[in-house]
Formats: C-alpha cells, structure tokens, sequence
C-alpha cells in the first residue's frame, strides 16, 4: 500500500493550521522626509522578508518630499520583515536606513530615522 495518501492528508492537515494563522498585510508607501544623502537621490532599496525568507525587492530613486506607492500585499503566518536602504556603486554598496517587523495584521506606519552619525535621514514606511 502506497504511503502518498498518507503524506498527502498530513500536508493538507499543515495546510489548514498554517491559513488558520496567515495575516495579510499590504506594504502601502515609503515616504521620504528627509535623505540620507546631502546631494542627489538616495537610491533606495526595499527588502521584504515573508516569515525569514526574502521574497521581494523594490528599487525606487527619492528625494526629500516624494512618496514611493508601493501596494503590494503580503501574507505570512508568523512575520513580515521590511528593510530599507541606501545604495551606493550601483547597487553594489548598501547602508541600512532602517527596518520594521509586522507581526498581526492591521494598519500602521514606522519612522526609520538615522540611526548612525552622520546621517538625519527620515523615511516613513505605511501598512495597512
Ligand atoms: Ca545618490
Ligand atoms: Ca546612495
């Protein structure tokens, strides 16, 4: 007799528990209070981080002023994780302006601020 079956109805079993607990959480916009650099654009780099494991990338130009749309949903079960920097070399360099750890779903927003000498930088993540 075939052990399939068997995995099979363990798996959907899984399944089940895991939607039981999934939360969506829609990354809205990213808004640029203040740069990070003190002439041109901070090249900025968006990493999403579904329950650990990077799933998605954004790269958008900002200066002081502008917001990045983003709206893009994601569903994890335990944590959303969302990093932001500014590259330098194209691409080559990065400088984390900050993160945010999502861990239910409901609206909300975070100030990633300097957090190093030298830089004032303030953006402001939205999620909904
Ligand atoms: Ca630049
Ligand atoms: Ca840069």
């Amino acid at each position: 007799m075939s052990k399939r079956p068997i995995a099979l109805a363990i798996g959907l079993v899984f399944l089940s528990v895991a939607n039981a607990f999934a939360f969506d959480v829609t990354l809205a916009s990213l808004k640029c209070e203040n740069q990070h650099e003190v002439f041109g654009n901070d090249e900025i780099l968006v990493e999403v981080f579904v329950d650990g494991i990077k799933t998605k990338e954004f790269r958008k130009d900002m200066r002081r002023g502008q917001t990045f749309s983003i709206e893009e949903k994601f569903t994890f079960t335990s944590n959303l994780r969302v990093v932001v920097y500014d590259t330098d070399n194209q691409g080559k360099d990065r400088q984390e302006l900050g993160s945010q750890t999502m861990t239910s779903n409901g609206a909300g927003s975070a100030s990633l601020e300097g957090n190093f000498p030298g830089s004032d930088h303030r953006y402001i993540l939205n999620w909904r």
